[in-house]
């Protein structure tokens, strides 16, 4: 078992370089980790790793990569928060180009398992309206309405994986994240989502004297986050489950952004006055992750509470922001 080749593609992003530091970490030595980007930009980067550089839309690349792999874990993506799906539908939808062809590449090389991350932007927007909103269970998905863009390019990519499992007998998993977040992560530049991006805003203004917060849209749409430790327990389990339908992968702890800056200020001894920017990207006002079929397969479902998980991202986040702006006074 720990000699297969386990296959990590997007290796180079979050929740990939989470995934292979997590897989060394339990004993499995025969690891290629695949990004786009140069290994200089990596979030993590591991030495006696099958470290590859390659881009993944193409299908030669992905037959690279799959060659004598035992279990692919398709993570690759151009994604980001809302600040950058928003802004670039078409860019995400080429997306669709990675998890075709590695799922091609892997079914010709007859890969064991097939992991693929789809997303809670899956979801119809007609059941997320309201910040208090019911929790979306797995069949929320349809009638399809989806994120556009991004959201469209996850559950045509979902039905993909079902097709090539009940045609080719690609055996594949699919897991649908509610927002991750924790250390490790995008943190500024444009794709980061909420937990970091508000974590990074407190600092700023504790390290600027000026002490404000710009928040998108008005504070009241709701959201769960997922601590990144939750998604490494859910992710192998589910690939190596029965679970043949896209399962939720989120936590059901409903807050407000208000309550993630409150949280945030908390950590930070600070509090600011809040500016709410209306024109921002705000995506839906309310989702939730309903655990049933979860807690039904696994005996188990995330639950890592959201004030542990932000105190360590907060910190992280912190060190990163001193090492890349320097240690300016902090008030
Ligand atoms: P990330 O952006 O940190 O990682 C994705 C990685 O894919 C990046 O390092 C990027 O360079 C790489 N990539 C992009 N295009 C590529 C290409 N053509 N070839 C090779 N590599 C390429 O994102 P993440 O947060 O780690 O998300 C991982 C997966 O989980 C993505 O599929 C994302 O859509 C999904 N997901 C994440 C969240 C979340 O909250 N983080 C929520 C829902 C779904
Ligand atoms: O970006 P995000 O985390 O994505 O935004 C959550 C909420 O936080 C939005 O309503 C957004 O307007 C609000 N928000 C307030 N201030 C800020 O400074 C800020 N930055 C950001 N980014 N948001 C702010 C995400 C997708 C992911 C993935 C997950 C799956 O949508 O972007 O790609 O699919 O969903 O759950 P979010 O949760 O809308």
């Amino acid at each position: 078992m720990s000699r297969d080749l386990i296959v990590v593609a997007g290796a180079g992003g979050f929740i990939g370089g989470h995934l292979v530091s997590h897989f060394r970490r339990n004993g499995f030595e025969n690891i290629r980790a695949v990004d786009i980007k140069p290994f200089s930009e990596w979030y993590q980067h591991f030495d006696g790793v099958d470290n590859q550089q390659l881009d993944l839309m193409l299908l030669e690349n992905c037959r690279k990569v799959c060659d004598g792999a035992s279990e692919v874990y398709c993570l690759a993506a151009d994604m980001g928060g809302m600040g950058f799906i928003e802004l670039n539908k078409a860019k995400c939808m080429l997306t669709v180009l990675i998890g075709t062809h590695m799922l091609q590449a892997a079914q010709e090389a007859e890969v064991e398992r097939f992991f693929y991350s789809s997303s809670a932007c899956v979801y119809n927007a007609d059941k997320q309206t309201s910040e208090d909103v019911i929790a979306l269970k797995e069949s929320d998905a349809y009638p399809a309405m989806p994120e556009d863009g991004y959201g469209w390019e996850k559950l045509f990519t979902e039905r993909m994986c079902r097709h090539f499992r009940e045609d080719f007998g690609l055996e594949t998993r699919i897991a649908r994240f509610h927002n991750v977040y924790g250390p490790h992560g995008t943190w500024d530049g444009g794709r980061e989502k909420a937990p970091a991006a508000i974590c990074r805003k407190v600092i700023q203004a504790k390290f600027s004297g000026k002490h404000e917060i710009e928040i998108w849209g008005d504070g009241k749409q709701t959201r769960s986050f997922m601590y990144i430790d939750d998604c490494l327990v859910g992710v192998p389990a589910i690939m190596h489950s029965d679970i043949l339908e896209p399962i939720n992968l989120g936590t059901n702890e409903l807050v407000t952004i208000n309550q993630l800056v409150d949280i945030a200020e908390e950590i930070g001894e600070v509090k600011l006055e809040r500016r709410y920017n209306l024109d921002a990207p705000k995506g839906v006002n309310g989702r939730n992750s309903d655990n049933t079929k979860i807690r039904e397969y696994l005996d188990w479902e995330p639950g890592i509470p959201l004030r542990e998980g932000l105190e360590k991202t907060y910190r992280w986040i912190y060190d990163e922001y001193v090492a890349k702006y320097g240690a300016a006074r902090a008030v």
